[in-house]
């Protein structure tokens, strides 16, 4: 372990001393995958340590939600708002001490909510906080919580998240790597991607790889391709919040840009929170009508853009033989099963 701290701070100097010019590029590509190779290596051994919250927690409902950011900020109290879940919330910070869920009712789907122990630097080992943030591997929509006192620290959380592997507010780059025994490195590119051919090899030959097909179909930088060869970063959307914004005049949050504002305590923009959540989780109502019946009261909640063709599948078990979309009284209309329902429509299956 030591001497793999001792490479990686010998590496972190070595960046840091090269200077940066067109000659030094590649040589540069090669020390940064090798840094970010030995990282990984020392993150898998300390991975196996002693876990201090030892509980774990389903994945239920359509959707999870985490919330994430420095202790005392209100996010007990936004969960306790969202749902009924009664957390614990103090004036002292650190009152949350293990993950709590709750699950939120909005447009009839359940989704569940999870409220992480404050992060507090100075309190918190690594091994802490990557503990707090593992919970989060589940999330499909990170709530990153600010209020007024913490704010200027923003950056703070986003790096710890990206240290841990969360990639936030950003599509998985389209690259792929298959190993093979022999043969050499074999780029294949689209015209989007502007890294140069040699710059690509440096780098894997920095992570360790001399034999292989890497195929990249987007405007990938170094660090998507560091990160498409190791596999383990979560690609999920995040809303930044700042709490407490009754703490604050009408102007001042105003200058605040790039944050959602609210107040959990006194209770204000929770339901355009609520509405948004529910955009960025891709939520859509179904309501189904069985034949020769009434429309069913609740919908189906099905999550991004699923088929009538996979709706079928994951209700009755198998693919329907028809689809018919229904618009009013008598009026129905057949459609195909590769018809992508928008929300709110009616369904009608043949089954
Ligand atoms: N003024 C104001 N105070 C708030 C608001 N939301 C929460 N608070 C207060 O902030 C304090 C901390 O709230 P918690 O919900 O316990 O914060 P937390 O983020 O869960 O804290 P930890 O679990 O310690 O990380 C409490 O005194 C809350 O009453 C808000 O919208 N406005
Ligand atoms: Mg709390």
């Amino acid at each position: 372990m030591e001497n793999i701290e001792k490479r990686i701070k010998e590496l972190e100097e070595e960046i840091r001393q090269t200077p940066k010019n067109k000659a030094t590029e590649k040589h540069l590509a090669l020390l940064k995958a090798k840094l970010a190779r030995l990282r990984e290596e020392r993150e898998s051994i300390k991975g196996g340590g002693k876990r201090h919250l030892d509980i774990a927690i389903k994945k239920r409902g359509d959707a999870t939600v985490v919330l994430i950011g420095f202790a005392g900020v209100g996010k007990s109290t936004l969960l306790r708002k969202l749902t009924r879940a009664e957390p614990k919330v103090a004036e002292y910070p650190y009152s949350t001490s293990n993950p709590q869920v709750g699950m939120m009712e909005y447009n009839y789907a359940k989704i569940q909510v999870m409220d992480l122990p404050g992060i507090v630097r100075e309190r918190h080992s690594k091994e802490k906080i990557r503990e707090i943030l593992s919970f989060a591997r589940v999330a499909d929509l990170v709530l990153l919580i600010f209020d007024p006192f913490t704010v200027s620290e923003k950056q703070k959380i986003e790096n710890l998240l990206t240290e841990f592997n969360f990639r936030l507010n950003r599509a998985k780059p389209l690259i792929t790597i298959e190993k093979r025994a022999s043969g050499g490195l074999i780029i294949n590119k689209s015209r989007d991607c502007k890294l140069s051919v040699e710059k690509i090899k440096s780098l894997l030959k920095g992570l360790g790889l001399h034999n292989g097909i890497i195929t990249i179909n987007c405007d990938a930088t170094e660090e998507d391709i560091i990160d498409s060869f190791f596999r383990n970063r979560i690609y999920v959307p995040a809303i930044k919040i700042l709490n407490k914004m009754d703490l604050l005049s009408a102007e001042e949050v105003r200058e605040i840009k790039e944050f959602f504002p609210i107040s959990a305590e006194k209770g204000i923009n929770l339901e355009e929170l609520k509405r948004k959540i529910w955009e960025i989780l891709e939520l859509k109502r179904i309501y189904l009508k069985p034949k020769g019946r009434e429309i069913e009261e609740r919908p189906l909640i099905v999550k991004g853009n699923p088929t009538l063709r996979e709706i079928s599948k994951r209700i009755f078990g198998k693919e329907a033989k028809k689809a018919y979309l229904i618009k009013g009284r008598n009026m129905k209309r057949e459609v195909s099963l590769d018809y992508i329902p928008k929300d709110k429509e009616i369904v009608e299956f043949k089954i």
